[in-house]
């Protein structure tokens, strides 16, 4: 059985991921920045397994940027399949914090190239590695975004992201490592941070739903973005590793949505207007934005057998049944019959 290494596991993808892995029965070993103060909640109930004989999760506390912990690492897990999730992931708080953006994504992605090369050339070992790439390095180039789109990044984030899916093909070229570079469209799920725009929107409109709170302020309402289920994305991530040859790969449902439309399905589960709530905050836009997202993941169709399965409204009624079962609610008008197979 294979054995696979996660950095950023404990994020919501990280955490998808570690969970479809075990299902495949592999055994994971997962690297998160810090394990206390709530940090590692996605992961409660990998931790629960209470079996200790039966154990194929282990959870490892330490920072990306420390070279000699993570040689230690890899040397010592030994993984068939390393995958680089790790990172600030927020987009807006890349213009606020650009040097510490940099430093884990670019820097960060480097160190781990590094270390895995050092350990493939002492140890004779072959490991798979997968970067978590984003559309964010798209930017300004106009929809539909493939493999072939030029990259065009608008924020502090996209920059970083680029250089370590430049850095993930150098290392491939240069060491012929299986390096794969995700290039993965918006994602979301009950388990998305709260400060990512669905989430903020379904447990708002949960809170306003339960009283609690009356409005809520957003920023740019004019953009669009091609959301999925993250639970589908990590699939794809594990696919591409599982290919003969190293290939970079679009990951998207090639449909895009306005805010509104958000606004609409989450609101309307709890049986609220929008309109009556949502305020314009210029505090919450960025100083430089990407319109429109909305990829064209074909190359993952043909060479991967790779398609979404949960489309965007399903996604919405998953995350804003899972904030209103939080606060002890149920959605007041049933979620959408539609079945959540799309059509490709
Ligand atoms: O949910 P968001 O913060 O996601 P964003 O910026 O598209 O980035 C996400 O997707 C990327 C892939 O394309 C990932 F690489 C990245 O790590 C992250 O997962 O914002 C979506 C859109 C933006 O245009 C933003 O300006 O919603 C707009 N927006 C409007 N009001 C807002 C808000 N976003 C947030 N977070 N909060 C607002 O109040």
């Amino acid at each position: 059985m294979k054995t696979a290494l996660i950095t950023g596991v404990a994020g919501q993808d990280g955490s998808y991921l570690a969970e479809f892995l075990l299902e495949q029965g592999y055994t994971v070993h997962g690297l998160a920045r810090r394990i206390e103060g709530g940090a590692i909640w996605r992961l409660a109930p990998l931790l629960a397994e209470s079996d200790e004989t039966e154990r194929r999760f282990f959870l490892h506390e330490g920072d990306i940027l420390d070279a000699g912990f993570l040689r230690r690492l890899i040397d010592e897990t030994q993984p068939d399949e390393l995958y680089n999730l790790a990172g600030q992931s927020h987009v807006g708080l890349s213009f606020v914090q650009p040097a510490r953006t940099m430093a884990v994504i670019a820097t960060g992605t480097a160190m781990v190239l590094e270390a895995l090369h050092a350990h493939c050339r002492a140890s004779g070992r072959q490991v798979r590695f997968y970067q978590a790439g984003s559309s964010e390095m798209f930017g300004a180039s106009p929809p539909p975004q493939n493999e072939d789109t030029p990259f065009h990044p608008r924020s502090p984030y996209g920059v970083a992201k680029l250089a370590a899916h430049n850095a993930t093909a150098v290392y491939r070229d240069a060491y012929g490592l299986f390096a794969c570079n995700g290039i993965l469209f918006n994602h979301e799920s009950p388990r998305r941070g709260e400060n990512f725009v669905t989430r903020k929107v379904t447990l708002a409109a949960a809170r306003i739903a339960a009283g609690m709170q009356d409005r809520l302020a957003l920023g740019d309402l004019s953009v669009r973005r091609d959301w999925g289920h993250a639970a589908d994305y990590v699939r794809a991530m594990w696919l591409m590793l599982q290919q003969e040859e190293p290939e970079d790969f679009v990951i998207a449902t090639g449909q895009s949505h306005a805010i509104g439309e958000l606004l609409e399905i989450a609101f309307g589960q709890a049986g609220l207007d929008w309109r009556r709530h949502v305020v314009a905050d210029p505090a919450c836009r960025r100083p430089l934005e990407v319109d429109h997202l909305c990829g064209d993941a074909g190359k993952a169709a043909r060479l991967l057998g790779w398609r979404p399965t949960i489309g965007f409204e399903a996604l919405i009624a998953e995350m804003m049944e899972a904030d209103l079962a939080r606060l002890g609610l149920q959605p007041v008008q049933a979620a959408q019959p539609a079945p959540r197979l799309m059509t490709a």
